[in-house]
């Protein structure tokens, strides 16, 4: 009987090299390639530039494929189970990497009924490299970034966002990886938070750095990064000034606003009512919506209204009242706040808003009610969970601990274990 093969591809540029190792496979036997799906691409590599279905095209013309399944987990476990091929084949550029432990999964699920893992070298054609680099560059693009979030949102249940506030966070936001149970997870998209921009400009964050500081901060991040950013434009200021400022933010490639029903003085919700803050009128702050969205030239931006009545113990009515008026304005999303630990609220807030809008993505802040996980937060209906400050406070107490042990020292030993060496700081910054 003929030989099975399986193979998995993620690529959406086609070169000699897949060809090559293509055609070997098929040697061997049948071959069936697994395509990974765009939510697996995202979470390891690079946004694909060309969708599921293009992919499944694309592999299924080339000669020596016989069919094409999808593979929806890194992992080939599940792949493996149900095809039991005699071969599975790579190439050698996983042995080390990150990739590992997907290797020694394939390799004991072949052990298991004596299937065998073929291994080709991986080539390194300099022009196949600069191939995959102009695709990255590609993403970098304003036009191709700024869908991205609309994109995300419509690819997988739950968007996973942290706080990022210079290229350096930034870096880290679009780099972490985990691998954990076949499964590598990262960060989707980043966002813009006007408490740490302002904490990281050594600013309370009261509305006080101007958007030039802000956008300033964003040109940062944008410059070395390619995930999708949400910008925290605080109440959105004068609607005279907001109409301008979404559009220059538009037109830069972010993917999203959230602008909170405040006016006056604006605090940190956090604060609650520990601070006098005012929220908004329905109808001030649904005609400021209304001319936002006016005045966007795309369709690929969102608007997020965020709500602030729990924040403000107004109570729930006036929250869900708020977010309907809000949608019907022109919000293409909405995001409700609470500082409660306990996440009842919030509960109570996206079911009883789902019961009558199953559609508007719905966004969670989760800093106070931080035990709540996000596959729980799905099951209520939330789209986006925003890790907002998360990167600023771990940062900090960790530079100021440091500061005091050379301090109390009078000298830096004792602090060099508290530092990551200078050879790992310098892999953070990827090469080009
Ligand atoms: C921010 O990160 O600046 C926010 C979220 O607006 S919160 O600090 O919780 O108000
Ligand atoms: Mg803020």
């Amino acid at each position: 009987m003929k030989k099975t093969v399986y193979m998995s591809f993620s690529t959406d540029v086609i070169h000699g090299g897949h060809t090559e190792i293509i055609k070997k496979a098929a040697e061997l036997g049948e071959l069936t390639i697994g395509v990974l799906t765009d939510e697996v691409v995202a979470s390891y590599r690079r946004f694909p530039i060309l969708k599921y279905d293009e992919r499944v095209k694309l592999i299924e013309s080339i000669k020596g494929v016989k069919r094409v399944i999808p593979q929806t987990t890194l992992s080939y476990a599940e792949n493996i189970r149900k095809l039991k091929p005699d071969y599975v084949v790579h190439g050698d550029d996983w042995v080390t990497g990150f990739q590992r432990p997907i290797r020694e999964e394939v390799i004991e699920l072949l052990n298991e009924y004596g299937g065998k893992l073929v291994e080709f070298p991986y080539s390194h054609l300099e022009e196949y490299d600069a191939l995959e680099r102009r695709q990255r560059e590609h993403l970098f693009m304003p036009d191709i970034r700024r869908r991205r979030l609309k994109d995300l949102l419509a690819m997988k249940p739950l968007v996973r966002v942290l706080e990022a506030h210079n290229g350096i966070t930034g870096l880290i936001v679009e780099e972490t990886t985990v691998v954990q149970d076949g499964e590598t997870r990262q960060f989707d998209a980043m966002w813009v938070s006007s408490l740490c921009d302002s904490t990281a400009k050594g600013k309370p964050d009261i509305e006080l750095l101007d958007i030039s500081a802000r956008l300033q901060t964003v040109d940062e991040i944008m410059d070395v990064t390619t995930k999708p950013i949400i910008f925290d434009a605080d109440t959105g200021g004068l609607t005279e000034h907001f109409v301008y400022n979404i559009r220059t933010l538009e037109r830069m490639g972010i993917s999203a606003v959230i602008v909170e029903d405040k006016t006056g003085l604006k605090r940190n919700s956090l604060f609650g009512t520990e601070v006098s803050q005012t929220q908004d009128s329905i109808e001030n702050f649904c005609a400021k919506l209304s001319a936002g969205k006016a005045a966007l030239r795309t369709n690929d931006f969102l608007l997020i209204a965020r709500i602030e009545s729990l924040i403000l113990e107004k109570g729930m009515e006036d929250a869900l009242e708020r977010a309907f008026a809000y949608v019907d304005a022109g919000a293409t999303g909405i995001m409700i706040h609470s500082r409660k630990k306990d996440p009842a609220e919030i509960f109570e807030f996206c079911e009883k808003f789902r019961r009558k809008d199953p559609a508007t993505p719905l966004v969670v802040v989760p800093t106070s009610f931080n035990s709540v996980t996000e596959e729980e937060f799905e099951k209520r209906g939330v789209n986006i969970v925003i890790y907002a400050n998360h990167l600023t406070r771990s940062a900090f107490p960790a530079m100021q601990n440091v500061a005091k042990s050379i301090l109390k020292n009078h000298r830096a030993k004792e602090a060099d274990e508290m530092c990551m060496p200078i050879k790992e700081i310098l892999t953070l910054i990827p090469e080009e």
